[in-house]
């Protein structure tokens, strides 16, 4: 099984990434999962969902392997059958994927011979070790050198676990080259002319001092969702993407295209819908790219595409609301760039979209490589058919990231600090109580200036003098229009959590 998996891995990694049939097997079981399924793995292992999988996948083969030598004990053909099984399944998962070509099925079907050859050879190993005849009648002096024939079974075995391993972890350090392109766009937008800077961040613009995140979030600290096993290894030159569907012009772009437009810089903070009151999917950017609106409007859209459905290039598609879309002012754009430098891998590395004010299961795919103007009538998008809403606006929402729940501060002076945004308007006020008492407003941190400020998160602070005990801390932000965040407390799904948020502390 192990000779199975690492070969798989070493030729996928020669080959094309995606066909590691391990991984391919844990992306079909991610896809085919029922939506009960996802939503516990997800509630219950957070962002260490897809290590869990794996090492779980990894278990159940363990034990396949061990049920493949037993049913063995005289005859391989019952123990060739499994890992032939299982091998199949491997090769089927890598069909199964939303991209497949013919050189993706040659590190399935490697893995499969594979793992035949080491069975039938440690078999036969097996078998002389124990004194039997081999089953083809060739030698077997039974009985004596029992103990020199073990040794040369043990040495076998770790000689193909060692292999294995290798072979395995040699897969995954091969590369499709998306590094080196990845080098080349950052040198490329060092040099690219910006035509739509955004407003400097002031000083002041957080309170990291009191525990608040820093105002914009180095991209490699940058909360990561997605349902990639494995982050797809693209280059910049091979990318291409087709704007098609309910479109006057069908526009097809390469990534020297999209860089031969009018570059864009705007600073954006991104939410992820599962954030749960108190939660840390929220993170802030500079994103460099395309407008997409303006792109769009050259496609033209036709009447009743109320639909930008997008695909990734691991088959993961979000539904945008075209509308939103082409608000003057809104900001969507095709970013090639974050905080100066290409996306990274992880992000979405060649070119991604971003929507202001907008969740990201219904906006922010990543490794894009289709759009479609359609109907929300004819396509579902990837989580729409899993449960989650169709429209998805980032609800008003606030964060307490000092004091942390349970800490004990010193008596005296406390001062509270945390976050609050409500993307892509902004926030006007946050207001804090301590023990149920009186609303008051806290000091926000200095915004970028301009009307773009809202696309950004902002931060808060409130001093209070409080005797030793327990304190109750809670706050509420409040939006650009005056409109107050709603006190009802709701779970992510479908929309978004919402709901006051408290700290419980003490003071000693
Ligand atoms: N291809 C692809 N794009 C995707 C996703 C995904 O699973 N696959 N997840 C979306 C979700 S739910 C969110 S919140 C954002 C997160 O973007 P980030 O990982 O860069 O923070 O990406 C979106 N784009
Ligand atoms: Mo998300």
């Amino acid at each position: 099984m192990g000779a199975a998996l690492g070969v798989g891995s070493l030729v996928a990694g020669l080959v094309t990434p995606s066909s590691s049939p391990f991984l391919a097997v844990g992306d079909t079981v991610i896809r085919l999962s029922p939506q009960v399924l996802t939503e516990f793995a997800k509630t219950t292992f957070g962002t260490a969902d897809k290590p869990v999988l794996l090492g779980g996948m990894a278990v159940v083969i363990a034990l396949v392997g061990a049920v493949a030598g037993l049913v063995s004990r005289r005859r391989p053909g019952p123990g060739l059958t499994v890992v032939a099984v299982l091998g199949l399944l491997g090769v089927g998962a890598v069909a199964a994927a939303p991209t497949v070509n013919a050189a993706a099925f040659v590190a399935p079907l490697a893995a499969l011979v594979a793992g035949l050859a080491s069975f039938a050879g440690l078999h036969r190993v097996a078998r002389s070790a124990n004194g039997e005849a081999p089953t083809d009648g060739s030698g077997g002096d039974s009985g004596r050198g029992g103990i020199g024939r073990r040794a040369v079974l043990v040495g076998s075995m770790a000689a193909v676990a060692v292999a294995s391993a290798a072979a395995g972890l040699g897969g995954l350090l091969l590369g499709g080259g998306g590094a080196d392109s990845r080098r080349g766009v950052t040198a490329r937008l060092a040099g690219a002319r910006v035509t739509e800077q955004p407003p400097a961040v002031p000083a002041g613009a957080d309170f990291a001092e009191l525990g608040t995140p820093g105002f914009l979030t180095p991209a490699q600290d940058f909360y990561r969702i997605d349902t990639a096993l494995q982050v797809p290894d693209l280059r910049a030159e091979d990318w291409s993407l087709r704007l098609h569907g309910m479109v006057d012009r069908e526009l097809s772009l390469s990534f020297d295209d999209l860089l031969s437009r009018p570059l864009v810089e705007r600073t954006i903070t991104m939410t992820c819908v599962s954030n749960p009151v108190g939660g840390d999917l929220i993170s802030t950017a500079v994103f460099t790219g395309v407008d997409l609106r303006e792109l769009l409007l050259e496609a033209g859209v036709q009447r009743g595409a109320d639909q930008i459905f997008t695909t990734s290039s691991d088959g993961w598609t979000a539904g945008t609301p075209t509308d939103v879309v082409l608000e003057p002012g809104r900001g969507a754009l095709l970013a090639v760039g974050m905080n100066g430098e290409a996306l990274l891998p992880e992000h979405g590395f060649p070119v991604r979209m971003v929507v202001p004010g907008l969740y990201g299961f219904v906006s922010a795919t990543k490794w894009l490589v289709d759009m479609e103007l359609t109907t929300f009538d004819r396509r579902k998008g990837y989580w729409l058919q899993r449960g989650w809403a169709q429209r998805a606006p980032i609800k008003t929402e606030c964060r307490i990231d000092s004091p942390r729940g349970f800490q004990s501060v010193p008596a005296g002076r406390v001062t509270c600090a945390g976050i609050a945004w409500s993307q892509p308007i902004g926030i006007s006020k946050v207001e804090v109580r301590m023990d149920g008492g009186p609303w008051r407003a806290a000091t926000l941190s200095s915004s970028p200036s301009g009307a773009t400020g809202g696309r950004t998160w902002r931060m808060w602070k409130a001093d209070f003098d409080l005797a030793p005990g327990s304190h109750t801390v809670q706050t509420r932000a409040v939006d650009a229009n005056g409109v107050t965040q709603t006190e009802d407390r709701a779970e992510p799904i479908p929309d978004g959590a919402s709901g006051w948020p408290a700290t419980i502390f003490t003071v000693s």
